[in-house]
């Protein structure tokens, strides 16, 4: 097993290129640092396992960072200004205090002010070591955002068990949406060759308590599943395991067929379900902690129980049965949607899924988008979270941005998630919110799960751009809690990755926060969405209609027309909104109370229709647009500000970034606006800048090396 001390001795090749993330532990002010150093002079943790050898060394990192000191190990309290580690098996003085821990779980943890034999200490207890290594992270967060170390008093469990990474990353190391280089997983080295960074991607996400990866593309490849790619996975979850992360597989659901030697995948039939149950121990014998499977089935080409006359159901189970001897879980994907033309794909999975609700194993979870179509900037949320009520729902959130700028455009993430999460279903009255779903506590469900669909890469800075790694950040947060504020999280993040100066902590989060509206405004104002470029989603292409379905177009969602644009999905049109609990049908399914957000999401409206505003739709819509623009202008002013308050490395590529982001902010804007008007034939509002071209130059524009392309 490679050591943490090894990850240690990864040489900082370049300063503040963005490796260390926001485990930088730089040091602490001179006015801080003896406050901080009284509290950490001592260090009482056991270090018998790897997962407490990694706590301990991971403390002393990060305090001999913080605060240029190496705490003095020692067996038990001697001194003032101890930290005591560990859990009541471990730790002799843990166990003497009998710190009430029930109700904490594994994971859970408390960080407590103790007095012992007359010294003042700090105790970081949990039940089992890997709760003791998240309270003391959550300690180290405490020290680098500048927190009081007096008196503390914090009890934290996680609310939602599976905290998942879903890397959409290829064998070839070619990683589907991914703009942060290639692939971390050098499979051709493995196992030979096990990348320190493979450690330091586990200190990572254990940081902020993600608990679980799935190593491969949900457009698999049966390869995973043999032998030769099992060693590599093996020497992969051999790497993670100290530091809490289980490893899934996304399994290709004909690999029967194509690695079993067998006629068949029928989840039905005999011989494929011992095929299963023998690969799911073979699993077992190389990672004996094996999490299970994510499949994508019956979606966008992808073999599926269906391709056989069975139901999503009876795929998922047979799955859950091989699994369920050693453990494991079927995390089952309801991103589907048939092969005919539907008449409102956002309805899909719905009709697909409702009727299978009870129908699930215990160990099944199935993996929701947080909207009905496809990560756009801005979706209501998905109407399934608010009618399965006997099946365990898993929220998916987009942390790559592949419709949200790539990795050039500023949007945190944050809002969005928070949105998606505060949204109520009213499933069970009001208060059903999306995170009392996902938590398991609207409907009682222990199987509980938040996955993110990675954004990291080879790239020194791992996500891309410096600011891509808040949105890594605020999913691991809010996947420990879905109640948890993405405003908070993002003050730790900038406290944590660039400076505890409230000179750019206040500008930096306000910038974050204000960064995902702009993106909807530049890109998708009021509703509209699907309006990117074909195949690799780089730019607008409001225009783009043909090809193989007309649910990959954009002329499907917007349908826009000489009269009106938008899509109608109230009872005069697709009716998706009777997939809503009536109260939540009631409002989106109302043009005058659908919340304007969402107003072309659920309706068609005529081009003059009267908004919120006192503006005419054309002019709202021209007038969102151009405020998107504004407020990159605002950002990139922001940012000049801070010039020599920030590192210069990474100010200039973030400086460089946002004259990017202007730049494409305006092409949305103009080469949408352009295109409106061809279909409107409207002339401008006073006061606003008629696009820089003509609609024919923004159609005319090809990207065939657009990054992410699968
Ligand atoms: C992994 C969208 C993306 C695809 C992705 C798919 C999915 O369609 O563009 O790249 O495939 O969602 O979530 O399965």
């Amino acid at each position: 097993m490679l050591s943490a001390t090894l990850c240690l001795a990864v040489p900082s090749a370049h300063a503040e290129d963005g490796y260390e993330l926001w485990l930088r532990y730089k040091p602490i002010e001179a006015s801080r640092a003896d406050e901080y150093r009284a509290h950490t002079a001592e260090l009482v943790a056991p270090a018998l396992t790897p997962t407490q050898r990694v706590t301990r060394e991971e403390l002393q990192r990060g305090l001999q960072g913080l605060s240029g000191h190496v705490p003095r190990a020692s067996e038990r309290i001697a001194s003032e200004g101890a930290i005591v580690v560990g859990t009541p098996a471990s730790s002799r003085t843990i166990a003497d205090f009998r710190q009430d821990l029930s109700g904490l779980g594994r994971e859970g943890y408390i960080i407590r002010g103790i007095h012992s034999r007359g010294h003042a200490a700090t105790m970081i207890a949990a039940n089992e070591d890997i709760g003791a290594l998240y309270g003391a992270f959550h300690f180290l967060r405490l020290l680098q955002t500048r927190q009081s170390l007096r008196d503390l008093d914090i009890r934290e469990a996680p609310k939602v068990k599976l905290r998942v990474l879903d890397h959409w990353d290829n064998l070839d190391r070619s990683v589907e949406r991914g703009y942060a280089g290639a692939s971390i997983w050098d499979w051709h080295k493995l196992p030979g060759w096990r990348d320190p960074r493979y450690t330091d991607y586990a200190r990572a996400n254990a940081s902020i308590g993600i608990n679980g990866t799935v190593l491969n593309n949900v457009n698999s490849n049966a390869l995973i599943l043999t032998p030769m790619y099992l060693e590599k996975v093996k020497a992969l979850a051999d790497v993670f395991r100290p530091w809490g992360i289980r490893v899934y597989l996304s399994a290709h659901f004909s690999a029967p067929t194509e690695i079993g030697g067998l006629k068949t995948a029928d989840p039905l039939d005999p011989e494929v379900r011992k095929w299963w149950k023998e690969k799911a121990a073979e699993i077992y014998r190389y990672v004996p902690d094996f999490g299970g499977f994510l499949v994508k089935a019956n979606s966008e080409g992808q073999p599926g129980p269906q391709d056989y006359g069975r139901t999503h159901a009876d795929g998922a189970n047979m799955l859950a049965d091989a699994l369920a001897p050693h453990g494991g879980v079927v995390m089952w994907r309801a991103f589907v949607y048939s092969h005919e033309q539907p008449d409102d794909r956002a309805k899909q999975a719905y009709d697909e899924f409702v009727p299978l609700d009870g129908k699930f194993r215990d160990n099944v979870i199935v993996q929701v988008k947080n909207g009905a179509i496809d990560f756009q900037p801005r979706e209501p949320f998905h109407p399934l979270f608010g009618v399965m009520a006997k099946t365990p729902l898993m929220m998916e959130f987009q942390i790559t941005k592949e419709y949200l700028g790539f990795a050039t455009h500023l949007a945190y993430l944050g809002p969005l998630y928070e949105e998606t999460l505060k949204s109520d279903t009213w499933a069970k009255g009001r208060g059903s919110t999306v995170a009392k779903v996902i938590d398991g506590s609207l409907h009682a469900h222990k199987l509980t799960g938040m996955a993110g669909v990675a954004n990291i890469g080879v790239d020194r800075n791992w996500s891309g751009s410096h600011f891509d790694q808040a949105n890594w950040y605020v999913f691991g947060r809010m996947a420990w809690n879905p109640e948890a504020s993405s405003q908070r999280i993002a003050n730790d993040w900038v406290r944590m990755t660039f400076s505890n100066d409230p000179a750019v902590v206040e500008p930096v989060v306000d910038m974050m926060m204000a960064s995902r509206e702009a993106v909807v405004d530049y890109m998708t104002p009021l509703g509209l969405h699907h309006l990117m470029g074909r195949g690799h989603h780089y730019g607008p292409g409001p225009w783009v209609e043909g090809g193989p379905r007309a649910d990959w177009t954009s002329v499907y969602y917007h349908r826009a027309d000489r009269n009106g644009i938008g899509f109608d999905r109230s009872v005069t049109g697709s009716n998706a909104v009777a997939q809503y609990s009536p109260p939540v049908a009631a409002e989106f399914g109302d043009v005058k109370r659908v919340p304007e957000k969402c107003l072309l999401w659920f309706h068609h409206v005529p081009w003059n229709y009267p908004t919120r505003s006192g503006r005419p739709l054309w002019d709202e819509l021209v007038h969102r647009y151009t405020h998107g623009v504004d407020e990159v202008k605002r950002m990139r002013g922001t940012w000049a500000g801070l010039e020599g308050r920030v590192d210069p490395e990474r100010f200039e590529q973030i400086a460089a970034f946002l004259s990017i982001q202007q730049k494409e902010a305006q092409w949305w804007r103009d080469a949408s606006i352009a295109y409106w008007q061809s279909i409107n034939g409207l002339p401008l509002p006073a006061g606003y800048e008629q696009p820089a071209q003509s609609l024919e130059f923004y159609k005319a524009l090809e990207f065939p090396h657009a990054p992410g392309n699968g």
